[in-house]
């Protein structure tokens, strides 16, 4: 489902390039500041890179999701922070309106989201309500032509500098079919945010509390015009986002085991260097496996994808595996390097941290077992 091969190998490059030659070299800073450089954030706009999902008639890239995880393969390789600026962007923060918007939703916003003039950001989590989605019970009332909204997201990723956000709220009774999705603006009235969460890795990415008091968006607000939709929205943001963030973890592995293997050539122990040690091959080799176990499973889904399949299944499964498989190598990463992986000196320290992260977020890794579970089982 490539259209253009050649396309993809020079934006595959570029990206190649940038990670390398301009990412890699600022993750220490990154660690030390806990913020992209304005710079580096400038620089990925010249590229396109906030709007690589968002349909080309909109401004984006209109990268099909082959497309889209060959360069989220790249992107993985640096500190997931970076991925992050331009994530919600490229992800949950856009693909509410573009699977569920309404024309005028999508006119307005996405060509905005897609340079990078405006940040969209995803809030459906609440301080009692995480993997259990449907229970949300943040309240949004119909008022004349507008909606009052009241309660609290939490780990809202990348709120800190959003100016938008896809927000699920309760309009009408418990569960699933009861829950909308807004379009809220940043600077509506009775928006505030609570302090940066204080993370165990992913410096540079920025979470907080949403905090709604009387929030008044207009009616026009609803995704899609629709109410009781939002669920069912957010479900296909995350299916989708799943598969991005499998892909993810492929590429930090990747960059795990060049890693290693570098450290492995270079590191004499017992009279020759610790690569030549059969324990230490081990390693490596079933990191190197995994890793490529992975990467297979996220372009075959993104292939399904692309043809149009339901990959409910596929996309849990790709991120079920490869967030855990990320989190063995960057295990073994950290042994193979032995003390000197436990020091701030050396990459494999804050990916071992950072990685931590992705069985978490975009749905635990019990919930991506118990939807792919459910696909089986289903009548
Ligand atoms: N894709 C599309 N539609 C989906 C879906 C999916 N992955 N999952 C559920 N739906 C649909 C269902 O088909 C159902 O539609 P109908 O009412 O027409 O039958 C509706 O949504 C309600 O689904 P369900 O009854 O399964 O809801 P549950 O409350 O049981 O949902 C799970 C359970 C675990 C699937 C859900 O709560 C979930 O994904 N939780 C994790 C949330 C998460 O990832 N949080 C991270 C925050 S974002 S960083």
């Amino acid at each position: 489902m490539i259209r253009d091969q050649d396309v993809l190998e020079s934006l595959r490059e570029t990206v190649r390039r940038f990670v390398r030659d301009r990412l890699i070299p600022a993750e220490a800073q990154v660690e030390n500041d806990n913020a992209i450089p304005a710079a580096l954030v400038e620089e990925m706009r010249g590229l396109g890179l906030f709007g690589m999902s968002i349909p080309e008639t909109y401004g984006g890239l209109g990268l099909t999701m082959e497309e889209e995880v060959t360069i989220a393969l790249e992107l993985g390789y640096t500190s997931p922070a970076f991925r992050s600026v331009i994530g919600t962007n490229n992800g949950i923060g856009s693909q509410g309106i573009i699977v569920d918007g309404t024309p005028a939703q999508k006119d307005y916003w996405l060509p905005l989201m897609a340079r990078g003039a405006v940040i969209g950001s995803f809030a459906l989590t609440e301080p009692d309500c995480g993997s259990d989605a449907g229970a949300i019970v943040t309240r949004a009332e119909r008022d004349g032509d507008h909606y009052v909204l009241n309660g609290t997201k939490r780990y809202i990723t990348n709120a800190p500098v959003a100016d938008v956000f896809t927000l699920m709220a309760r309009t009408g009774g418990p569960g699933p079919g009861g829950i909308s999705a807004f379009l809220v603006p940043r600077d509506s009235s009775g928006l505030s945010l609570g302090p940066v969460d204080k993370k165990m890795g992913q410096r540079g990415t920025r979470t907080c509390d949403v905090i709604l008091q009387d929030c008044r968006v207009p009616a026009e607000a609803i995704i899609g015009g629709q109410e009781g939709q939002g669920f069912k929205t957010a479900m296909k943001v995350l299916n989708r986002g799943r598969l991005h963030i499998a892909a993810v973890c492929v590429g930090a592995a990747q960059r795990l085991c060049d890693e290693s293997v570098s450290f492995a050539r270079n590191r004499v122990q017992f009279g020759k260097p610790i690569a030549e040690h059969q324990l230490v091959q081990a390693m490596l080799a079933d990191s190197a496996t995994e890793t490529f176990a992975g990467r297979c499973m996220v372009i075959e889904a993104a292939r399904r994808f692309d043809a149009g399949q339901r990959i409910i299944l596929e996309a849990a499964s790709a991120k079920l595996f490869c967030s855990e498989m990320v989190g063995r190598v960057a295990d073994r990463a950290v042994q193979i390097h032995g003390g000197a992986g436990y020091m701030q000196d050396y990459a494999v320290e804050h990916f071992f941290r950072d990685v931590r992260l992705f069985r978490l977020y975009e749905g635990t890794s019990q919930i991506q077992q118990i939807i792919i579970a459910r696909e089986l089982t289903a009548a």
